[in-house]
């Protein structure tokens, strides 16, 4: 028997919702406003997750209003079997069903309680116009105020389409902040819930806008193209998407995943297509079984030796972007935002699923296999080598007190504000700034960059040198998980290296080490990278100098007829010290060029495609970007 108006749990009125909106969507700023819209989508979604409805369009009207039309079955129109006198789509709209999401007990779920949320859009809004396609007809109900019915459910013309279409105005009274949504965020859940239910066709529309905007999101291979999406900027360390999925009589898990080259850790978890960035029981069986499955492979085929370590769960997972969606009855949302996954059962659900369908993949698929391996046996590396790295200077500094490394030509001020460390490439440029400098608030550290070029310096090898080591003393933040910005000794710390390719290189490794090791450093500005000119020219007895070939084009413009004497220098040890300091170092005279977290992320980009593993993506890239030097120039 098909579902019916009896089957519609009654429990009150609306006039909690009213009194306390809060407590059913959250808040009555922006982001309550927006689960108005969250809500009415989601009966949609839910309609068509039971295989009722193909597609949703969401439209936001030029007057405030917002409307959703699904094709699905349409809400039931025949009478109520407990509220004889009305409408089950009445009773939908104006009585209040088990619980509120953000404090009851109760909570929908998916692909079963329809209606739960669209009493409680009724209840907010001034006015909310519903029109049904059902049983050969339309039919076509109004309410206003809080969800009071202007009048009964009236069948209208004849029409053979089936579905729902809710229309509704937020109430003023309710969002005092501000009424109007925000389309990009709309846009973002709605292309997210696209992605949760593969196939389903969402458009949205944005009528206030001029010209009107209209996306039409739509992804046949869902989750996983998901992933590709949010890889898309990435560098994928091998095309393959690994996906698999598992579902009992009570619930559904599916899972899909990609790494990439960079470090950071992307998983994306969900239950009944709600985001739980809190994680939950979900997340943890899949991590354990990640971890799990990827050691077990590894020391099956003898990629990790006997007296090898595992590797831990972080390494695995760095530079890792999944998606995990469950499906279940009765999810149990806990947690500070509510958005942590209770239910126990779907620990172990999620743990097997993994542990079975992961170690079939990484046996049918031995060359990725290995890639990931690779990524994560480095990850590791990385990882104990920064960690003795911290110990180093831990040691140093509870031996030495705070004494500073010989290396290090310190400044005599102490106010971190006033002073500047400028980390110097090469012996004989250092001494030029050991001469230039103001000795009162610029420090110098010379560093040997030759020796971390020709070892094709790894991050661990990298923490491992004594330059690095000294660097790390010398900033006195410490690094990693111990980094500590408000020791920081200098305000400013200036990269200064050649212009030339050996320049840039040394620049990357440094930039890559100031990005993965004191990022905060870098998002709080204090990383500049100085800029030596790269041309002098004489003019009579007229000396300027110019920063590069552009410059020295224009110079040559403006100087017509004259004798331009020009020398190009070929890194800093060229120029003597009152050259250097004039042009670079002296607060008046030098342009700084203060490193943003892109620039440095660049780096870190460059930096791992020329040191990575992945030999064809080095010789790839490095071929593309040969004639591009700068890509590397930062
Ligand atoms: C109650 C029962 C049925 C469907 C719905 C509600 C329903 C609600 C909404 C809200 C937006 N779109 C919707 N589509 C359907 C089942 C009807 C049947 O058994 O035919």
């Amino acid at each position: 028997m098909a579902y019916g108006a009896k089957d519609i749990t009654v429990l009150k009125g609306l006039e909690p919702v009213r009194e306390r909106p809060g407590m059913y969507i959250g808040s009555t700023g922006i982001s309550g406003l927006h689960h108005l819209v969250y809500e009415v989508v989601d009966n949609s979604v839910d309609e068509a997750m039971a295989g009722h409805a193909t597609r949703i369009d969401v439209t936001l009207l030029p007057d405030g209003g917002c409307r959703v039309v699904d094709n699905g079955r349409g809400i039931p129109v025949d009478n109520h079997s407990e509220y004889k006198n009305k409408s089950a789509a009445e009773v939908v709209l104006t009585v209040l069903h088990a619980g509120g999401k953000f404090g009851g007990e109760g909570y929908k779920i998916s692909g079963g309680l329809h209606g739960v949320g669209v009493s409680v859009v009724n209840a907010l809004s001034s006015r909310l116009n519903l029109e049904i396609y059902r049983e050969g007809n339309r039919w076509e109900m109004s309410f206003e105020k809080g969800g009071k019915p202007t009048g009964r459910l009236e069948k209208k013309e004849p029409s053979k389409r089936t579905g729902t279409t809710i229309t509704f105005w937020p109430d003023a009274k309710i969002f005092e902040e501000t009424t109007e949504f925000r389309a990009q965020t709309l846009l973002e859940r709605l292309r997210e819930m696209a992605f949760l239910n593969k196939g389903l066709e969402i458009r949205f529309r944005d009528e206030r806008a001029d010209p009107v905007s209209e996306q039409i999101f739509q992804y046949a291979g869902g989750i996983t193209d998901f992933v590709k999406h949010l890889n898309a900027a990435k560098e994928p360390i091998f095309k393959r998407v690994v996906a698999f999925e598992d579902s009992t009589d009570t619930a559904e898990v599916d899972i899909a995943m990609q790494w990439n080259t960079g470090y950071h850790e992307g998983i994306h978890s969900f239950a009944n297509n709600i985001a739980t960035t809190e994680g939950g029981m979900h997340e943890e069986g899949f991590k354990k079984a990640l971890t799990n499955a990827v050691n077990k492979y590894s020391r099956g085929k003898n990629l990790l030796k006997e007296k090898e370590d595992n590797l831990l769960g972080e390494d695995i997972r760095e530079g890792l972007t999944a998606i995990i969606s469950v499906k279940l009855q009765n999810p149990q949302f806990e947690g500070q935002t509510k958005t942590k996954l209770g239910n126990t059962p779907m620990r172990s659900m999620v743990e097997k699923a993994t542990n079975e369908k992961l170690g079939e993949w990484l046996e049918e698929h031995p060359n990725e296999a290995k890639q990931i391996v690779a990524k994560a046996t480095t990850a590791a590396r990385a990882r104990l080598a920064a960690r003795q790295a911290r110990d180093l200077t831990r040691r140093k500094s509870l031996l030495e007190s705070s004494a500073m490394p010989g290396k290090l030509a310190d400044c005599s001020s102490k106010d971190p504000a006033q002073c500047e460390l400028f980390i110097v490439e090469g012996d004989s440029a250092g001494g030029s700034a050991k001469r230039a400098r103001n000795p009162e608030y610029q420090a110098i550290l010379p560093i040997r960059g030759k020796i971390l070029n020709v070892e094709r310096a790894r991050m661990d090898k990298m923490l491992k040198n004594e330059e690095v080591q000294t660097l790390i003393t010398a900033a006195g933040t410490s690094i990693a998980e111990e980094f500590d910005l408000s020791k920081l000794r200098y305000h400013k710390i200036i990269l200064m290296s050649d212009a030339d390719v050996d320049g840039s290189h040394i620049r990357t490794l440094l930039l890559t080490f100031f990005y993965r090791q004191m990022g905060e450093l870098v998002r709080a500005g204090h990383v500049y990278v100085a800029q030596p000119p790269l041309f002098r020219a004489d003019v009579g007895k007229e000396r300027t100098y110019l920063k590069d070939e552009a410059a020295l084009r224009v110079f040559e413009a403006e100087h017509p007829n004259r004798k331009i004497e020009v020398s190009r220098f070929k890194g800093l040890g060229e120029m003597d010290w009152e050259e250097l300091g004039k042009t670079t170092m002296s607060r008046d005279s030098r342009s700084l060029l203060k490193i943003s977290v892109e620039d440095a992320a660049i780096a870190d980009d460059v930096f791992s495609t020329l040191m990575g593993d992945n030999v064809e993506s080095r010789k790839g890239f490095i071929q593309e970007n040969a004639k591009d030097v700068r890509f590397l120039d930062i």
